[in-house]
């Protein structure tokens, strides 16, 4: 049977492997007829997916990250491949807002001329490129060529911003390159003590969790989470620790224990003096942090603050200790400097330069670590380069073989090219590939409503999400189980995701998309369609680089042959960095002191009836990112159908609210309207959103578009809201009468 394959999950930065077999006795995917998806202009994707035949069955297969492991996503990823919404042939809007087919040629024609369009009016930066971390390396160094090449733009980046954007700025700050996790996963299966800040990995990536249990069970996993997370939980059984910090003050945690380490002496005095810069301004900006100080401003109490710090100080010095951080600390407006706090700790103690301790940052998308290494960041050239070194742009200017000029310079990072969308100067003409920014970006309204002034819209999908629902302009691409490719896991490791099926028969890879357009705008330089033969190109673009992938190629992946880089040609690879020298000229890691920064006075609210609340948003285990894939499987929507705001039932009481009673939650940007579920997992004070749903439900109508000054990052957890109950004609048991009648 040709129709089998060796690849890895669709969703996640852990990249589980999986095997997909067809079963002979399976129809093979469906061709597309006339008009083969539902023809609605508007946000009704969540609509639930007929029982559709899996086109093809998943097993797991052993692999480091997941041992076999996968979770529901995984297991269910397959019933999208033939999915009955999948868009199939390219859709033009019409006037009257409707999505009808039409050709390729004339698709791409007008695609063409949209861009040329935009570019005689307002000049090449009116057109824009939107990326994001779960396209291939070689789709993303691609879409970074194509937009700077064949559009003539600067103006690229991608959902990456949201995501790893703090992490990545602080992990160059500090050690001079950025990868997330910079030792193999496995390294943590016998570490004594690991503290993982803001990262609820028992939802985010179940097959994680096996790793965690060697410390678990010897009392040492520490999870830091103003929520009681399923992952905050796990540490139970075996007596670690669950600290609590009010949302936003891990920064001034993070200061607590290290003052605790400091004060001591704790410090591993030779790798600091040797490996490091900066200890006596760090020293210095801890001072004033004791730890009773700390517990009045973050509600840990002091003995935990003090018993975090000695336990990681034990785990240095016999079994290991890790420090990891996820997204529950990075995705505010001082996500840089709190992970930068985190680097600061790791380093007093000597961790990133052991054998068996260190740091990491824990990636989310697929691939979320290659996807900003080659080209789709407004700042950056393919292999981590600098778009303004000129030493970065004469070499990209000779593997590309254009004059240097041609290069246009950094573009504008995420939150606000968004903002610039259809504003004078700004992006008219917008180029999306793979993030539905209706639902994941901050202040979603106001970005909805910045699409919806643009000149000419270009969604590139398998599925109307609601991002594709706004576009003049929709083309239909390959799912992962119809392409070639590779992706760059957690781990930095480079992974081949490998074809177990053909395509629909309208469906076009974003290859062909890039290099029939370019074409037609009579772009310089070459765009293939092969994978592997833009993989080639890749290597050449990346040798010398941070990220220099010279040595990797595609018949040592389809080996099996572990591939860390950086992994210049004639070496044998990097699964553990830092051990003789950081990237830094000088080869020593750099301390910056960051001190916490006031935040911005919310808004009172208009309504005296509302409580003034803090909202943070996150994740469940069946939903991924937007939804727009995982709210059309079945099994994982019937789970959990709808966003329900998490309450603490002391305040749920106060304000009337009962279980599965509608709740709004509301402020000067938006508001959403769902069903409360009441936790005492969640701080009174506080509400949790998932912000995987459209519409009502949608979390990002509340976020705040501010974001970090180093990194570009949007205050995803951090947003003042007011809550109050529902009037009583639009309970949920009123509704339900209503239907029933
Ligand atoms: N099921 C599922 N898995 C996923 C994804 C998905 O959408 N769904 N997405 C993938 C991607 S792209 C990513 S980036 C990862 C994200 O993986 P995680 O970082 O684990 O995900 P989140 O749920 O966003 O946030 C983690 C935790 O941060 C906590 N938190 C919120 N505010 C704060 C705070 O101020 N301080 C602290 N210490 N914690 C806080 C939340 O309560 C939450 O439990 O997951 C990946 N895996
Ligand atoms: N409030 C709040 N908002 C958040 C976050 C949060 O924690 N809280 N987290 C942020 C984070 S960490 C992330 S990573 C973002 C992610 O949010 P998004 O950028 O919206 O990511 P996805 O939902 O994965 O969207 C991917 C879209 O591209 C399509 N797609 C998948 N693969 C491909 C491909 O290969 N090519 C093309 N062309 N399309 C493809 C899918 O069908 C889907 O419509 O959300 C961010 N938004
Ligand atoms: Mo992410």
């Amino acid at each position: 049977m040709t129709n089998s394959a060796d690849t890895h999950c669709p969703y996640c930065a852990l990249q589980c492997a999986m095997t997909l077999t067809s079963p002979a006795e399976l129809a093979p995917a469906p061709q597309p007829g006339p008009v083969p998806v539902p023809l609605l202009p508007t946000l009704h994707s969540s609509a639930p997916a007929a029982a559709a035949p899996a086109a093809l069955e998943v097993s797991g297969r052993d692999f480091p990250t997941n041992r076999g492991g996968l979770c529901r996503k995984g297991w269910t990823s397959a019933t999208l491949l033939n999915h009955p919404g999948r868009i199939t042939e390219p859709l033009l809007k019409g006037p009257d807002g409707v999505h009808r087919p039409i050709s390729w040629d004339h698709a791409l024609d007008l695609a063409a001329s949209a861009v040329r369009d935009a570019r005689a009016r307002y000049g090449a930066d009116a057109v824009g490129v939107f990326g994001g971390g779960g396209l291939t390396n070689e789709k993303a160094y691609m879409l970074g060529k194509f937009a700077r090449l064949a559009l003539r733009t600067s103006r690229i980046d991608y959902n990456g911003r949201f995501c790893m954007s703090s992490a990545a700025a602080a992990g160059m700050r500090a050690f001079g390159v950025d990868r997330g996790l910079p030792f193999p996963l496995e390294a943590l299966d016998t570490a004594s003590t690991i503290l993982m800040l803001g990262s609820n990995v028992a939802e985010t990536m179940p097959p994680f969790v096996q790793h965690l249990k060697g410390a678990r069970d010897a009392g040492g996993l520490i999870v830091v989470d103003p929520r009681r997370s399923a992952t905050a939980a796990f540490t139970a059984d075996g007596g670690g620790l669950h600290l609590q910090p009010l949302p936003g003050t891990d920064l001034t945690l993070l200061l607590g224990i290290s003052h605790v380490v400091i004060h001591e002496g704790l410090v591993d005095t030779a790798f600091v003096e040797e490996r490091t810069a900066g200890y006596s301004a760090v020293v210095r900006s801890v001072n004033s942090f004791w730890p009773e100080r700390v517990q009045s401003l973050t509600g840990v109490p002091a003995d935990l603050i003090r018993e975090t710090a000695r336990r990681l100080a034990a785990g240095a010095r016999q079994g290991g200790s890790y420090i990891l951080t996820g997204r529950g600390v990075e995705q505010h407006t001082d996500g840089t400097d709190t992970a930068t706090a985190a680097i600061n700790l790791s380093l007093l103690l000597g961790l990133p330069g052991s054998a068996r301790s260190g740091y990491g940052t824990l990636t989310g998308q697929g691939n979320g670590q290659g996807g900003r290494e080659h080209g789709q960041k407004a700042d950056q050239l393919p292999g981590y380069r600098k778009i303004t070194d000129p030493a970065a742009r004469a070499h990209m200017a000779r593997v590309w073989g254009v004059p240097e000029e041609t290069i246009p310079g950094p573009g504008l990072p995420a939150v606000q090219l968004l903002k610039s969308l259809g504003q004078p100067d700004g992006v008219r003409c917008l180029f999306i590939h793979a993030s539905n920014v209706v639902v994941a970006s901050p202040d979603a309204n106001a970005v909805t409503a910045g699409l919806r002034s643009l000149d000419f819209l270009v969604v590139c999908d398998f599925f109307m999400s609601e991002t594709a629902a706004e576009a003049d302009l929709i083309l239909p691409v390959l799912q992962w189980a119809e392409e070639e490719g590779t992706l760059t896991n957690l781990e930095g490791r480079v992974l081949r995701r490998r074809r177990a099926l053909a395509p629909p028969a309208g469906a076009r890879s974003e290859l062909w998309i890039m290099a029939r357009l370019a074409e037609r705008l009579d772009a310089p330089s070459t765009y293939s369609e092969d994978p592997e033969t833009v993989f080639e190109e890749l290597r050449l673009a990346s040798a010398g680089g941070l990220a220099d992938y010279s040595g990797i190629d595609y018949a040592m992946l389809d080996r099996g042959e572990a591939a860390y880089w950086p992994y210049p040609a004639g070496s044998t690879g990097t699964p553990r960095l830092f051990r003789d020298r950081f990237a830094h000229p000088d080869g020593k890691a750099v301390m910056t002191a960051v001190v916490p920064r006031r935040r911005r006075t919310p808004a009172a609210s208009p309504d005296p009836a509302a409580k003034t609340m803090t909202l943070i948003t996150g994740r469940l285990l069946e939903h991924y990112q937007s939804g727009a894939q995982t709210r059309r499987v079945t099994e994982l929507l019937a789970s959990q159908p709808e966003a329900m705001v998490q309450v603490h039932p002391a305040a749920a009481e106060a304000m009337g609210i009962m279980a599965g009673s509608l709740v709004s939650v509301a402020n000067e940007r938006g508001e959403v309207v769902c069903k409360a579920e009441l936790s005492t997992d969640i701080r009174p004070d506080t509400v949790f959103l998932p912000f995987h749903f459209p519409g009502l439900g949608s979390a990002n109508r509340l976020t705040e578009a501010a974001t970090d000054p180093t990194s570009g990052m949007p205050e995803f957890k951090f947003n003042k809201v007011w809550v109050r109950a529902v009037a009583a004609p639009l309970s949920s048991k009123m509704l339900q009468t209503t239907e029933a009648s």
